[in-house]
């Protein structure tokens, strides 16, 4: 019964990934999920993991700025666009990547990939669209609004990000010294009637294996 409760639980577990924003990244490296209230430097430190947090739905036609809304690699400032406004016809997730290494001192390396189930349409890394784009951030979090270096200094060999072809996948390499090295990615999800679809194909898997068990 113990046992089988357990399974109950991890099926429970399985259930709300598949319900949520979650749901939209299907594979990562080096980054650990993560609900905080706080996201200033020294609020949630960690010398091998970079962070990811889920922030906000946006409708579709909602606009927000973005340092560059096209693919390749980005590894200096000048391989940004000047920050534009975006809008996208299906809806958005905001999501925020970052890393913050213990203490205020020295310099850690973070390398990592996110893969989402639908394209990236673009992604801030200028602190000042970071700052701008907060709008989108979680409810209840407080952000490192106006601190100089919150955002992604590239530089190539040293920090870096990439967005494939298709848009779903993001390499990052941060060098973070004694701030944050943040991204704010924004990505397109289903339809609501999408994810329904998918909820009811999870629960008829979900059926399928407690009648097996
Ligand atoms: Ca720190
Ligand atoms: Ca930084």
């Amino acid at each position: 019964m113990f046992v089988k409760g357990k399974g109950l639980l991890a099926l429970a577990a399985i259930a709300l990934i598949g319900s949520g924003a979650h749901a939209q990244v299907v594979a990562s490296s080096g980054v650990t999920a993560t609900v905080p209230t706080d996201v200033r430097p020294g609020a949630q430190e960690d010398n091998s993991t970079a962070w990811l947090m889920i922030e906000s739905a946006l409708a579709p036609g909602a606009a927000f700025t973005v340092d560059t809304a096209t693919t390749g690699l980005f590894d200096e400032p000048s391989d940004l666009a000047a920050p534009a406004s975006v809008t996208s016809s299906a809806p958005v997730q905001s999501f925020l990547l970052w890393s913050d290494r213990l203490g205020a001192t020295g310099s850690t390396a973070y390398v990592g990939y996110l893969e989402f189930a639908n394209p990236i349409v673009g992604v801030a890394v200028r602190s000042a669209t970071l700052d701008l784009t907060d709008v989108f951030g979680a409810p209840g979090v407080t952000y490192p609004g106006g601190v100089v270096g919150r955002g992604s200094e590239l530089s190539p060999t040293v920090e870096s990000f990439q967005i494939s072809a298709d848009r779903k996948r993001l390499d990052f390499q941060f060098r973070t010294f004694n701030v944050v090295d943040e991204i704010r990615i924004f990505a397109t999800v289903p339809e609501p009637v999408s994810a329904f679809v998918l909820l009811v194909g999870l629960g008829a898997v979900v059926a399928r294996r407690f009648r097996r068990s």
